[in-house]
């Protein structure tokens, strides 16, 4: 069996040992133009010539859960992609959205602000249940999100495309009057969607505006899911009280950005759930074994769909 790999911006060689030990009857190499057909490529972001010339092969496993970079490309019909599904992400994920929730909501900001004045500056608390999350995007990241903010007892709301069950968390699906009843109460407003056409600048002036006053964003998805210049002017006309953001329409961040410098806003370098190499090795070997038995793997993406 032939693998090969293509992924831009990631040193290959623990790649390749990791395979080698996971897979020891596969043949893996670094994909080069000009090589032969494989039966199974893992890539991120690789160049249209990879697909071109790799149009005959098994399945591609991309090393991310997101696979906006790949479903642009001019890709043979049928082509089997298959993401990465948690992989040790969603912990990550939990831990990320977490601490900026509860950062927010206990005041840390203040706390962090008086303890370099030599200030004891007692802060009233604030009431839980007024304190709604809203996760956009019930899937394998937000469905462990919101399982993680019930266990500090907020209130969690979810909003997904298609109707979905969630213990302990209110849900609501589709645009119009479900997307319009999630706004208006999430007090905090996490973005756990794929990009695809119709998530794309979901985060603009008209939905962030639907938040209630004071309302705080929590971006952890794609930076094309949010209108930069919108999220700046809500926090400038004081309707939104801040933002975290982990991920931007350009990465890294420009130094010359106005999120970096803006007193409302928490920016972290693409990290909130980094892709793990060994687990996700296992997860692809697991799948590339039960493929080669005939069987059905999680994760392959819907291209219609977008994710
Ligand atoms: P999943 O595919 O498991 O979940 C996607 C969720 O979004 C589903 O609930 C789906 O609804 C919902 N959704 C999709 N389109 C729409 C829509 N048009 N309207 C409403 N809901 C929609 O993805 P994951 O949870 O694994 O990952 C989510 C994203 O997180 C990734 O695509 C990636 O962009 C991002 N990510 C970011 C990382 C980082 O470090 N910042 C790391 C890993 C991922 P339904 O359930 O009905 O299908
Ligand atoms: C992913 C990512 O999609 O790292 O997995 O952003």
């Amino acid at each position: 069996m032939k693998l090969t790999f293509c992924c831009t911006d990631t040193r290959a060689e623990p790649w390749l040992a990791g395979f080698r030990t996971a897979l020891p009857e596969a043949d893996i190499a670094v994909w080069q133009a000009g090589a032969p057909v494989a039966d199974y490529g893992v890539v991120w972001a690789p160049p249209q010539a990879f697909i071109d010339e790799q149009a005959g092969i098994k399945a591609l496993f991309n090393i991310g859960a997101g696979v906006d970079a790949l479903l642009p490309l001019r890709l043979p019909e049928g082509l089997r992609i298959v993401r990465l599904d948690d992989a040790g992400m969603a912990v990550q994920m939990a831990e990320y959205v977490c601490h900026a929730v509860v950062r927010h909501f206990r005041e840390f900001d203040a706390y962090d602000a008086a303890q370099r004045e030599a200030r004891w500056a007692y802060r009233k608390p604030r009431r839980r249940e007024a304190f709604t999350v809203g996760i956009m995007g019930l899937g394998v990241l937000g469905s462990r999100v919101a399982q993680a903010l019930r266990g500090f007892d907020f209130p969690v709301n979810g909003w997904s495309r298609s109707p979905k069950a969630l213990d302990g968390v209110q849900t609501f699906h589709g645009t119009g009057e479900g997307l319009n009843a999630f706004l208006a109460a999430s007090q905090v407003l996490v973005n756990l969607l794929p990009l695809t056409p119709e998530t794309r600048d979901i985060l603009d002036r008209d939905t962030l505006g639907r938040l209630p006053a004071g309302g705080y964003v929590i971006n952890v998805a794609r930076g094309a899911h949010l209108v930069d210049e919108d999220l700046l002017a809500l926090l400038d006309s004081g309707h939104l009280a801040g933002a975290t953001l982990d991920v931007f329409r350009t990465e890294p961040l420009p130094a010359d950005h106005p999120f970096w410098r803006h007193p409302a806003i928490t920016v972290t370098p693409h990290t909130s759930a980094r892709t793990l190499r060994d687990e996700s090795i296992a997860q692809i070997a697991r799948k590339i074994r039960a493929l080669q038995r005939g069987e059905a793997i999680a994760g392959v993406v819907d291209r219609a769909r977008g994710y």
